[in-house]
């Protein structure tokens, strides 16, 4: 992939998280996302690639713009293109922290092509690769990567969302000394944490959003650090009320025609298969891993995670924006 393109990338999350960031604290977390969605499409429109998007904001029928099999772009390199405009949508209508915009690109064929449904997921860094296998139980997990960093349990640290299915895990890790930060949205973000090294999380560990998966896989490989997942229905993550049985019988459906497995170990490498990669993340509200959009009057701000896997070099870009000298479907005044 022309390492030009990189940029072009971080310039389409920055616009997305200006977009967000204006619907911050409103309320309206579909205000949100499709202000972020209409502005990534329309520059990704603008772009020279021959895009598809691979990873997007659902099928067809339910999603106007950026849906899976969406074709993007003006022409050009062909690349598979995996987005969460907002990741964190009900984070930017509520003010809280860790919302981003982000983006993977990758050549074509790159990224496993998974059904909007559940994952589980394991995530460490560059320092444990090889010490984790999704198909043992957790608790093996952490004391595994801890022999592989020279930690005791003590000083490991586990980063989860904190969510109802994950409260007898979290109290296992704690009972074991592990110590867990429990954040209320964002896998994406919380994940980046096990591979950066300027954070303290050891280890991330849900079941969140398969889309979410992958991208974070995305980044996780391009980072040099490691992943497990497994796809898994509604019914198993969110118990089995009727409609949950439903929504399982549906995506157990669309996981056969979409070629995939659920139920089973994904590796890093089945779900990312190339580091020809670019993984550009933009803060939309601060958070541990960058810090969101501030404005004043027409000045705005941004801060960029921008990466390319294949050289791993790893850009943070602190942007200043005039939002009155900006094409007209960036400028938001
Ligand atoms: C997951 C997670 C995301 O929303 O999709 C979660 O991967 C939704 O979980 O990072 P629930 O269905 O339990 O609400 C995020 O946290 C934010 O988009
Ligand atoms: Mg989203
Ligand atoms: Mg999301």
């Amino acid at each position: 992939m022309k390492r030009d393109l990189a940029l072009q990338f971080s310039r389409v999350t920055e616009a997305a998280a200006l977009a967000g960031h204006k619907w911050l604290g409103r309320g309206d977390k579909n205000a949100a996302d499709q202000a972020a969605v209409s502005v990534m499409r329309s520059l990704l429109n603008k772009s020279e690639i021959d895009g598809e998007i691979v990873i997007g904001e659902g099928e067809i029928d339910e999603a106007p713009m950026l849906y899976i099999g969406e074709k993007v772009g003006l022409g050009g390199e062909p690349v598979d293109i995996a987005v969460d405009p907002i990741e964190g949508t009900r984070m930017t209508a509520m003010g809280q922290s860790n919302a981003i915009a982000v983006l993977a690109a990758g050549e074509r064929g790159c990224f496993l092509k998974a059904p909007d449904m559940y994952m589980e997921k394991l995530v460490v860094g560059p320092n444990a690769r090889g010490a984790i296998d999704i198909d043992l139980p957790l608790a093996e997990n952490v004391k595994n990567v801890a022999q592989a960093l020279g930690k005791s349990l003590k000083d490991m640290t586990v980063v989860t969302l904190a969510k109802p299915r994950h409260d007898k895990m979290i109290r296992l890790l704690q009972s074991m000394g592990v110590r867990v930060f429990a954040l209320p949205d964002g896998d994406v973000a919380a994940s980046i944490l096990t591979s950066v090294p300027e954070s303290q999380v050891d280890m991330m560990y849900c079941i969140g959003g398969a889309p979410e998966g992958v991208i974070s896989a995305a980044v996780i490989r391009a980072l040099g650090g490691d992943m497990h997942g497994r796809l898994v229905l509604r019914k198993d993550a969110k118990g089995e009320s009727p409609e949950n049985i439903a929504a399982s019988e549906w995506e157990a459906q669309r996981c056969v025609e979409m070629g995939v497995e659920h139920g089973v170990k994904l590796t890093l490498q089945d779900m990312v298969r190339s580091d020809n990669l670019v993984f550009s993340a933009t803060g939309i509200t601060k958070g541990d891993l960058l810090d969101g959009v501030t404005r004043d009057g027409i000045l705005a701000t941004t801060e960029t995670l921008l990466i390319r896997g294949k050289s791993r070099t790893v850009r943070r870009i602190k942007s200043t924006h005039y939002l009155d000298r900006k094409d007209d479907e960036v400028r938001q005044l």
